[in-house]
């Protein structure tokens, strides 16, 4: 059923982070009252007061409107809404499951609201059958309610996965095309009909839980690609000939497409969701599985080449380019390059490592505490170091020229200078 008069309709978004607040805030600038809630009281607290918690473009200004506006107000608990989105972190479990604990307690937290006729829609990614168990979940903790369509007491229920890229989040969330998987098709016509107030790309309606796997499926294909990428880059390497000339040129076949191949797979996504088909599928996904031990395993490779490479040198100094885990952000969230600076600097105790990452001002926790890593500059002087490892292609490190550092140790893992 068509949302009929939109002023009318309050939103509730629980989770405020890289998606929720984003998505909060461009339905806040579509004239809809939106309620954000999260359970970090600093969040709260700094986003009430307009100060922006993610590092995101666009994001300050659509904050300010929407607070001058009093479109977007902000609290730690839900309050009765016709629609409730919810975009909170599902990580990964120590068994490489998902840890559905946030999902819960957000949905914990949104039930007492429920007085009939609203739309729940889950933007996490998600195990496939989660949005299901999530019904049924509601449906017994309420009694009142059903999840049988158009009754006053019917509850609605969507998996809608978000599919922006951070750094661009803002024109991707209006561009993108989405998936909108109902429990049933009533639930997906609402949910398909909140989108449509912002989003320009295709809505496209299915399920639920082909909403769910098509969502893991995008990231693993990346992650194989990925895996095959850098697959490619070690034969290139053991022939003597260049992996991104290869590259370059496969993909000048029309029905090629290959990624690069790098240090490993960081985020919170990609190295992540192939888990999740993963546990909802063992016996039916060995090559995701393989892909995604072939990504985890790719910076300690590239530690034993570095450490192999420097042995000659008694107490090499190294330059590490790099710390988030993709070009241009600040995102060190299960990124590569951590891994790889903690390892060399854990088997190179005597080595000097000297870090240089222009989105951050201290090192996270897992390097500080080691001796022989320094945050550094953009150094002057290359010749003060016996190797230099490029692990993330920020493009303030573009300007450096290949034959500048060539008659160095140089492992540039992106073909930022190698290309
Ligand atoms: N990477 C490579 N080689 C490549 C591309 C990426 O090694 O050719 C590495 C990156 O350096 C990074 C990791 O993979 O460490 C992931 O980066 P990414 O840019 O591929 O993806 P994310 O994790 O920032 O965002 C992905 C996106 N999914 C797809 O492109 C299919 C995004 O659209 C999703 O919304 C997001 O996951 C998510 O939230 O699931």
């Amino acid at each position: 059923m068509p949302l009929e008069n939109s002023e009318q309709h309050d939103i509730c978004v629980v989770g405020l982070g890289y998606i929720g607040l984003p998505t909060a805030l461009v339905l806040a600038s579509q004239d809809l009252k939106v309620h954000g809630v999260d359970n970090n009281s600093t969040v709260v607290g700094q986003l009430g007061s307009g100060i922006v918690t993610i590092s995101e473009p666009g994001i300050p200004v659509l904050l300010t409107r929407a607070l001058e506006s009093k479109s977007f107000t902000v609290s730690q608990t839900p309050r009765p809404s016709n629609i409730f989105i919810v975009a909170v972190p599902t990580p990964l479990g120590p068994s490489k499951e998902a840890d559905l604990s946030y999902v819960y307690s957000a949905v914990d937290a949104i039930v007492p609201n429920l007085r009939g006729q609203e739309l729940i829609i889950l933007e996490s990614t998600c195990p496939p059958g989660t949005a299901s168990q999530v019904a049924s979940y509601i449906e017994s903790a309420r009694s009142d309610l059903t999840l049988e369509p158009d009754l006053s007491s019917s509850i609605y229920i969507a998996h809608c996965p978000e599919r922006v890229i951070p750094g661009n989040t803002l024109q991707e969330l209006r561009h993108n095309s989405r998936i909108i998987g109902g429990i049933n098709d009533q639930s997906s016509i609402r949910a398909r009909d909140l989108y449509a107030k912002f989003c320009v790309g295709d809505l496209i309606m299915t399920d639920s839980t082909t909403a769910e796997l098509t969502k893991l499926a995008e990231n693993s294909f990346r992650d194989l690609n990925i895996a095959f990428a850098n697959e490619l880059s070690d034969i290139a390497q053991a022939l003597g000939i260049n992996v991104w000339e290869v590259i370059q040129l496969a993909n000048r076949h029309p029905r090629v497409q290959i990624l690069n191949p790098g240090p490993g797979v960081g985020g919170h996504c990609i190295a992540v969701d192939p888990w999740f088909i993963h546990q909802s599928a063992p016996d039916q996904s060995p090559m995701i599985r393989l892909a995604r031990e072939l990504n985890d395993a790719r910076p300690q490779k590239l530690v034993g080449r570095i450490v192999e490479s420097v042995s000659p040198i008694a107490n090499p100094r190294i330059c590490a380019l790099g710390l988030s885990f993709k070009a241009n952000v600040d995102d060190l969230r299960e990124s590569p390059a951590v891994k790889v600076i903690e390892e060399l600097a854990k088997a190179l105790p005597k080595s000097k490592i000297c870090v240089v990452e222009p989105y951050i001002s201290t090192l996270p926790d897992s390097l500080s505490d080691l001796e022989n890593i320094e945050l550094v500059a953009i150094p002057g002087d290359w010749s003060a170091f016996e190797a230099i490892i490029l692990l993330t292609d920020h493009a303030a490190f573009k300007e450096f020229e290949a034959p500048t550092l060539s008659h160095r140790r140089v492992f540039d893992t992106r073909g930022m200078w190698n290309q």
